[in-house]
């Protein structure tokens, strides 16, 4: 399997963690969204990283693989088996991709890519607003959804993934959880991210 898309990328990250705890094989090829890569094209037709070429079979978005993945590779389990722990993996893999990720990118965003990679300015403003008004809320409501060490159950699933996958890229830009504020979630986020899966992927971050 072939998985398009920066190791920088927190939906990317989602892919090489799922075939990380899976031990399944795969070649990375690190390029960025809209690459002009006619392989890579063909794969993303929003130009979207992640995508996958599977010995031909092209799939595009991180949740749609991430299904994919699991029934190509069903051990260990990513997604839950019983019906109520399912939907709410599902809905944190949902709110991860999207209420979470867009305040949690903007530090990342503003202090990382925009002065290293776009040559563009930080918008310090923008970020004191993802930190002071827009994420506070998110924290609350994960601070009250942790109650052991995974998400969801007592296993490690895609919950897990898609809600930590967007802190790493929060740490590269100095921004941290405050442990006082929200100790399980702090703490969560640091178990997760310690995990070998989030080790190996965070390494590709360089691609
Ligand atoms: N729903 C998609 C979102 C993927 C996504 O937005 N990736 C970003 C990079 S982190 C991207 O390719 N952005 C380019 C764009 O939106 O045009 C998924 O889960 O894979």
């Amino acid at each position: 399997m072939i998985v398009y898309g920066t190791g920088y990328s927190p939906y990317v990250r989602k892919i090489l963690v799922a075939l990380a705890e899976k031990g399944a094989s795969y070649e990375h090829v690190p390029c960025m969204f809209h690459a002009p890569d006619a392989a890579f094209q063909a794969a993303s037709p929003l130009g979207k990283i992640p995508a996958i070429d599977d010995e031909g079979f092209k799939l595009a978005d991180s949740s749609a693989i991430l299904w994919y993945i699991e029934r190509k590779h069903p051990a260990p389990a990513l997604m839950p088996a019983d019906a109520k722990a399912l939907g709410r993996a599902v809905w944190f893999d949902k709110f991860g991709d999207t209420e979470l990720f867009k305040p949690l990118v903007v530090a990342f965003v503003e202090r990382v890519l925009k002065p290293n990679m776009m040559g563009k300015p930080t918008d310090e403003a923008a970020v004191a607003k993802s930190l002071d008004t827009d994420l506070p809320p998110l924290f609350d409501y994960l601070e009250g959804a942790i109650a052991g060490e995974f998400l969801v159950g007592d296993a490690f699933s895609i919950a897990d993934i898609a809600v930590a996958t967007g802190f790493y890229n929060f740490h590269l830009a100095e921004a941290k959880v405050d442990a006082a504020r929200w100790p399980k979630l702090a703490a969560y986020v640091d178990r997760i991210l310690g995990r070998p899966s989030f080790v190996t992927a965070m390494a590709a971050r360089k691609g």
